[in-house]
């Protein structure tokens, strides 16, 4: 089943979100398989966002994403990657719709509640810099069989 990294960014983890936020996922029917409150640091922010590097906003994303606790997550489900971002809405919240979770709880790019994997190999990569191999569950749960 495929699988993705979202990281509950600093801004939503200081506004209370984080409930929220997992609650969204687990309504959408998708299965959360690990997840950890954790500093980032410098290094780790910069390999997540190399693909940044360069860009004038990068030293800004990664002052942001070390200011203070991120919850990172790995989730589960059937197209989940295109489905998660679609939940997440559009880089800047002013151009998200309502009912996504940037739409809802952003207001500017640089403080933009949630990260999510934008392909296959992102998710890959990215769940491979934030957790352990055995940190990552493998489970059944009886809703799965209502979901498709
Ligand atoms: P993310 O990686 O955080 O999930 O966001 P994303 O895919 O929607 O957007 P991406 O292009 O990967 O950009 C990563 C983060 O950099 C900040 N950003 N600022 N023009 C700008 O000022 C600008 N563009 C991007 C955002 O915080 C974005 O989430
Ligand atoms: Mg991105």
């Amino acid at each position: 089943m495929e699988q993705t990294f979202l990281m509950i960014k600093p801004d939503a983890v200081q506004r209370n979100l984080i409930g929220t936020i997992i609650g969204k996922f687990e309504q959408k029917g998708f299965k959360l398989v690990a997840a950890k409150l954790m500093q980032v640091n410098e290094t780790l922010a910069e390999e997540h966002y190399k693909e940044h590097i360069g860009k004038p906003f990068f030293k800004g994303l990664v002052e942001f994403i070390t200011s203070g606790p991120v919850f990172a997550m790995v989730w589960e489900g059937e197209n989940i990657i295109e489905n998660s971002r679609q939940l997440i809405g559009k880089t800047n919240p002013l151009e998200a719709a309502p009912g996504t979770i940037r739409g809802d709880y952003g207001i500017v790019t640089h403080r933009n509640i949630i990260h999510g994997s934008d392909s296959k190999e992102s998710a890959d990569r990215e769940i491979g810099l934030f957790f352990k191999e055995e940190e990552i569950l493998s489970y059944q749960k009886e809703i799965d069989s209502w979901l498709r």
